[in-house]
């Protein structure tokens, strides 16, 4: 029995970077532009482990990018930037057309259908940075995730 303790202190130890997870990104995908666009948007679900928000992406198809919301102005749905994205503990924020959105601007290249984009998420939690690094697939706005 004397060895018992020992055994759960050492498993809670090696477990401990388990419960600082980052957040878990499932489906990034970049809309698709045609011949000089310069703008598109990027979508993804997020869920983080622990309260978070992300408050940057970062990708060399963009010059800049902002996060933006959806919202009721003047009895029209417009889109406006939000300082982050608040990412609720356990809960799945989905960013999606007519949504949360990452905008892109500034775009360096076309973003063809195929292509795979490397997207870097900033997320910061309890006033800590991490960055989590994800591939976006191109698709048009219509075609869901195969
Ligand atoms: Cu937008």
């Amino acid at each position: 029995m004397k060895l018992h303790l020992p055994m759960i202190l050492a498993a809670a130890l090696f477990a401990a970077p388990a419960a600082h997870a980052q957040a878990d990104i499932t489906d990034p995908w970049i809309r698709a532009t045609v011949t000089e666009q310069k703008v598109t948007g990027a979508f993804m679900k997020i869920t983080s482990p622990v309260d978070a928000k992300l408050i940057d992406v970062r990708t060399a198809l963009a010059g800049r990018t902002e996060i933006h919301e959806m919202a009721m102005i003047d009895g029209t749905m417009k889109m406006r930037q939000i300082p982050n994205l608040p990412l609720p503990a356990g809960v799945t924020v989905e960013l999606r057309p007519g949504g949360f959105h990452v905008m892109l601007f500034e775009l360096t290249t076309q973003a063809k259908e195929g292509d795979t984009v490397p997207l870097t998420l900033v997320i910061e939690t309890g006033g800590k940075q991490e960055t989590v690094e994800v591939s976006a697939a191109v698709r048009p706005l219509n075609k869901p995730a195969p």
